[in-house]
């Protein structure tokens, strides 16, 4: 396949994450304009092939497929604004972090314009670009995924479609991000603990990596237990983790670090043991944690 077959593709945000898909689409042969509102970021691009759009309108006008990747839904909302007549008929691809109400609003902008929609989460660093186990996930319009599917792929090769409805991609952006602020702070507190032994944080990477992984074999049963109601498969308890309310306490005195973060998870767990938990698995948090539904 020669250059010219590949298909044109406009990125909207030279951020990190939008430097990072243009440079691959570059890379991958694709004829790529880009456009920012801080026009300097554009530089580099250029000088690597790239066509640098004035202004949005003319970005949009330049590609059948636009992929945004600014801040928000609210700041693609403002920078598309100047563009609404150009998206009529195009692909118009969203991969900022937002909540479903956030690609709600910006589908029905989209289609509102006449544009085929299609929102999408990447969920990694802007290095891992365009490698093949970089997971992204899209729902909305199920044509763009399908005519557009191999040029998404550039972007990374764990790329998926989650269905029609415009909301689901910003629904498991928002569902799978949570999990990475608890973990990241997991690992501060103990690189808190044994730097202020003097040390290296970098001496915890290997066995913190191992417990990640027993996270990871241990979640299809969770995720089992979540889905059935039924929590009596894995052998740790809510009772187990009630008791180790006590070490988190002790270990923040002993090793002078703010365990402040642990206190909401405490109060869940006790909650759970009030309400009857004690004995369930682990799982059973979320019966605390997900609020009854209201009844209108
Ligand atoms: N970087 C990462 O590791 C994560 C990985 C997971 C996904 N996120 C999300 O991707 C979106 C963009 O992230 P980013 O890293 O590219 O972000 P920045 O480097 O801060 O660039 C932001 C771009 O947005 C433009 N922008 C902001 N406000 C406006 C506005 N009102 N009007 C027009 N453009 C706006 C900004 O333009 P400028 O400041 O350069 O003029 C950048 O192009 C994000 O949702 C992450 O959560 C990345």
């Amino acid at each position: 396949m020669t250059g010219d077959t590949r298909t044109p593709v406009t990125i909207l945000g030279l951020g990190a994450m939008g430097t990072a898909l243009a440079q691959a689409y570059l890379d991958a042969g694709h004829p790529t304009t880009v456009w920012n509102r801080t026009a300097a970021k554009a530089a580099p691009l250029v000088a690597a092939g790239a066509h640098h759009a004035e202004n949005v309108e003319d970005a949009v006008a330049a590609s059948p497929l636009v992929i945004a990747c600014l801040l928000s839904y609210e700041t693609t909302l403002a920078a598309l604004g100047p563009a609404a007549g150009a998206v009529s008929g195009r692909a118009l691809v969203t991969l900022n972090s937002g909540t479903p109400s956030g690609a709600r609003e910006m589908a029905a902008w989209a289609t509102g314009h006449g544009a085929r929609f299609l929102d999408g989460a990447i969920k990694n660093v802007p290095t891992a670009v365009g490698l093949p186990d970089t997971v992204l996930y899209y729902s909305g319009d199920r044509s763009v995924f399908d005519e557009h599917e191999t040029t998404l792929r550039v972007m990374g090769g764990d790329t998926s479609y989650l269905g029609a409805d415009a909301d689901l991609a910003a629904l498991y952006e928002m569902a799978v991000g949570g999990t990475l602020l608890p973990a990241l702070l997991g690992f501060f507190q103990g690189a808190a603990l044994v730097t202020r032994r003097g040390l290296p944080a970098t001496s915890l990477v290997r066995y913190t990596a191992k417990w990640l992984e027993m996270i990871i074999s241990v979640l299809p049963v969770i995720a089992e237990e979540i889905d059935t109601g039924d929590y009596t498969r894995l052998p740790s308890s809510v009772g187990l983790f009630h008791e180790g309310i006590a070490y988190d306490h002790e270990i923040g005195v002993e090793g002078d670090v703010d365990i402040a973060w642990h206190l909401p998870m405490h109060d869940l767990l006790r909650r759970a043991v009030e309400a009857g938990h004690r004995d369930h698995s682990i799982a059973a948090l979320i019966e605390v944690l997900r609020k009854p539904h209201e009844t209108a």
